[in-house]
């Protein structure tokens, strides 16, 4: 069936120790000449074969003569070699403006660039397209001087000049074997803002980062992050740059995120172009994780890459994990803790209890893009963070340490990476290996009784990892939990922290000298990525919520008692506010605390966290319940809510930790001041949307006023599109906004706006903007009418006729039909059959929806 499996890994008959490529560059034909030395690896009498994408090689080489004893099986150029060593030169024709998948090499805003992971070198040219192919690869890049003033590729620079008929050409030499998917090249008309970096050992590097001249302004926070990257990979990992150039160029049509191409990383826009005027708080924030991302793997990705896709979460999730300790060097620790839990859980945790689910190391694929989840990366940077929890700082840096220094210049494998942190740390993780292995988020119950009597209280532990596709049964896992105990009346702590290390179906673990009735602080840090089902009472919670010294367990304390209020409003219709507002009245009122962590303390669950708590989603039930406890949270706490909003940053933008503390905590006071109907609230919504210096206050204020039914909403629609018409990320906010509102009418407004002059499925940002956005949207998506699914699955089928691998990311809000009452699951598997039966559907698609329905 076409399916891939781990288990089937064999090492490459033939190796490429070097590989030269001749692009003779335009975008409607271009040349591409490869010649790969390659040698013989074992001994075996197999061919050499060739991943391609249908070119058709119009010339075969070996050793400088023309052969013609090649042939084409599926999709490989296959060519039998008499010897252990030879000279293999291919030509192919492409057509880059064709190029609608934006894998291999494509045209984007009038530039070419390319895009290989996962299997997009493939679309270039003939080549080994597998990661452990490693090749040290020469470019040479010819293209016309004036519509392509700048040629980049991997590595340095060799040399570059003009020829005769207004072409120019450029070489580059990258000195660092690499995989294939690394390879990048542009060519285009690129204005660059220069910086350097002096690495430990004083060598100097040269710093670019590329964009269109009129965006150049809109650089410095990139590379500002770029430079605090570099010093922090030094001073945390040890880790220093090795070439004489970093180049980053952003382009506005791009898949992923960003592409950390050996010496090119190549970016989507909307991770690089900021300024306060068009790029909010949360982007700036985006810019620095992404740019630190992609320059972290410099080290964990392409000096030790992957041996086998199956192993993608050897560099995604440790570089995810090392991407979130940079963040959280920058600003608040706690508050970026919460932001990734909050993600996970949006995300991953759905994922894993869905027809979706797959292990951090998968066993099978289909197509190898469809992996790129969240479960590979933010659940695999949990497994890191797990193994530094119990190896600690030293042991788990001594653990890096071990592995870059074995590993370098090689493809490794999962398993590699644990046995360094085993060997370097002293400890065994044979039992903590089933978190590569066992999909599915363990739940852990924990019961706390005391015997007062006896001074002693008694914990009861005992965990259950839900049934997964094709894993029905599953084993024990090893969860590092860290817990605490504090006095109920006193509220002192019961004793230091500890770490439990859960490792049995159940456990029980008893605490003496608790005099006082103890309430139980637990998965503090959220140092396991489990669902934790307590028995703790309301006033537990908020007991917590008010007295635990981890920033962490506080916030979750608080989520916990808003999901039980929300819980037993939406299914009960129970709605008994007092606890909540009593605990967010507290956390207003308590001058000591951070107020980017209030923000987050006072934000309720979203509608979809709500829906995954329930047996089957009820999104309009869940909708009403969460609005009536914004509601009295708006009308009980106005005053609090009034006084927040005023605590505005003095002065012009700042993106400080500290004001974008106070805008963010403004922002969610505004949303409460409108949940609350004061009469006023559209107004001061307006009148921040108009005085704004900055994004963040402007979008704060769309975002309040799109949910409503006031004349102000249509009129700040309307000037933040014709403010911003033409700057195509900010457009992408105008549609996100609206796709996320939540009026009667969303679902309407949003079928809308897909024929809206502005809206393209060719760019992946806008389809994402406004069919992702609205995916997102529970209570709008799914209208029991199924206006919703159809309009989801209608959208997927023409965008996967241009981009199936960003088709296919958009699919899962369908996947989740069993999660809902037989007329909605009923209208939700039409539409994937729908899908399914779609002609020329394509493979990535195909995996999803099978799957989904399966
Ligand atoms: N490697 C694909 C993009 C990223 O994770 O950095
Ligand atoms: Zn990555």
């Amino acid at each position: 069936d076409g399916a891939i499996s781990r288990h089937d890994y064999r090492p490459p008959a033939w190796t490429v120790p070097e590989t030269r490529l001749v692009f003779d560059l335009d975008p409607a034909t271009t040349r591409v000449t490869a010649t790969l030395s390659v040698a013989r690896n074992g001994e075996h009498a197999e061919p050499l074969r060739l991943d391609g994408a249908g070119q058709e090689p119009l010339a075969v080489r070996v050793d400088g003569v023309a052969v013609n004893d090649w042939r084409i099986e599926g999709e490989q150029l296959v060519i039998p070699l008499s010897g252990d060593a030879h000279a293999i030169e291919t030509e192919v024709e492409i057509a880059p403006e064709r190029n609608t998948q934006l894998m291999g090499l494509y045209a984007s805003g009038g530039n070419l660039c390319t895009q290989c992971e996962a299997e997009g070198f493939r679309r270039i040219t003939y080549f080994p397209d597998r990661p452990d192919v490693l090749s040290r690869y020469a470019v040479r890049l010819v293209a016309d001087k004036a519509r392509y003033p700048v040629l980049l590729a991997n590595g340095d620079p060799v040399d570059a000049g003009d020829l005769p008929d207004g072409r120019h050409w450029a070489e580059w030499n990258d000195p660092f074997p690499k995989p294939s998917y690394l390879f990048a090249l542009v060519a285009g008309d690129l204005a660059v803002n220069r910086g350097s970096f002096t690495t430990q050992s004083g060598r100097d590097v040269q710093l670019g980062i590329w964009v269109r001249a009129a965006d150049i302004d809109k650089t410095h926070h990139a590379l500002h992050a770029l430079k605090l990257s570099m010093a922090w990979d030094e001073r945390v990992y040890g880790r220093e740059y090795d070439l004489d150039v970093f180049n980053i160029v952003a382009v506005d049509d791009f898949n992923f995120g960003a592409m950390e191409n050996k010496g090119l990383n190549i970016f989507n826009s909307r991770y690089i172009l900021a300024d306060p005027d068009t790029a909010t708080d949360y982007d700036y924030d985006a810019i620095a994780a992404v740019v630190a991302h992609e320059y972290f793997h410099n080290w964990s990705g392409n000096r030790i890459t992957c041996r086998d896709w199956f192993q993608l979460s050897l560099k995604e999730g440790f570089t995810v994990y090392r991407d979130q300790g940079f963040s959280a060097d920058q600003g608040s620790a706690a508050v970026k803790r919460i932001e990734d839990v909050r993600g996970l859980r949006a995300a991953q945790f759905p994922e894993d209890a869905g027809p979706l689910a797959h292990p951090v190391r998968p066993d099978s694929y289909l197509e190898i893009s469809n992996f790129y989840t969240a479960t590979i990366y933010n659940k695999g940077a949990e497994l890191i963070r797990m193994m530094a929890t119990i190896l600690g700082p030293q042991g788990f840096r001594a653990g890096t340490d071990l592995y870059f220094d074995r590993f370098d210049g090689t493809a490794a494998t999962c398993e590699d990476f644990v046995a360094c942190m085993e060997e370097a740390g002293g400890v065994n993780l044979g039992q903590f290996r089933l978190w590569y292995s066992q999909a599915g988020t363990p739940r852990v119950a924990a019961s706390l009784s005391h015997q007062a009597g006896e001074g002693r209280a008694t914990l009861r532990l005992a965990q259950h990892v839900p049934g997964t596709p094709g894993q029905p049964d599953k084993q024990p896992m090893v969860l590092p939990l860290k817990l605490r105990l504090f006095g109920g009346e006193t509220g002192r702590p019961l004793g230091p922290e500890q770490l439990v290390l859960l490792d049995q179906p159940a456990s029980t673990i008893v605490f003496d000298g608790i005099t006082e009735r103890p309430v139980l602080s637990i998965n503090r840090g959220f140092s396991t990525p489990v669902i934790i089902e307590s028995d703790r009472s309301a006033r537990e919670l908020a007991f917590l919520s008010a007295h635990d010294d981890d920033p962490f367990a506080r916030y979750e304390a608080m989520q916990q008692l808003m999901l039980d209020t929300l819980v037993a409003a939406a299914v009960e219709g129970r709605a008994d506010h007092d606890a909540v507002v009593t605990a967010v009245a507290n956390t207003l009122a308590d001058a000591d605390l951070d107020p980017a962590f209030v923000a987050e303390a006072v934000l309720l669950p979203s509608e979809s966290f709500i829906g995954d708590q329930l047996a089957s989603v009820d999104p309009e039930a869940i909708f009403r319940a969460r609005e009536d406890l914004r509601g009295a949270l708006g009308r009980r706490l106005s005053d609090q809510w009034r006084h927040a909003y005023d605590q505005a940053p003095a002065g012009p933008y700042v993106y400080t930790p500290a004001a974008k503390g106070l805008r963010r905590l403004r922002s969610v006071a505004l949303g409460y001041i409108a949940a609350s109907g004061a009469d006023d609230a559209a107004r001061l919504a307006f009148r921040q949307f108009e005085t704004a210096d900055n994004m963040t206050d402007r979008q704060g204020a769309l975002t309040t006023l799109a949910s409503g039914q006031s004349d102000e909403r249509e009129a700040a629609l309307d000037i933040f599109y014709n403010r911003y018409a033409g700057n195509g990320l900010v457009i992408d906010k105008w549609f996100q906004t609206q796709a996320l509102s939540s009026r009667d009418d969303t679902g309407r407004l949003v079928e809308e706006l897909a024929r809206h002059p502005d809206f393209t499925l060719a760019n992946p940002n806008r389809a994402r903007s406004l069919v992702g956005a609205f995916g997102a949207n529970q209570r709008a998506f799914n209208a029991a009418d199924g206006s919703g699914y159809r309009f989801l699955a209608d959208q997927l089928i023409a965008l996967d006729r241009l981009n199936p691998q960003t088709a296919a990311k958009l699919l899962p809000p369908l996947a989740r039909w069993r999660r809902f009452d037989a007329g909605r699951s009923g209208l939700m598997r039409g539409e994937l059959e729908r899908i399914v039966a779609t002609p020329g559907l394509s493979k990535d698609m195909f995996e999803q929806v099978s799957k989904s329905l399966g």
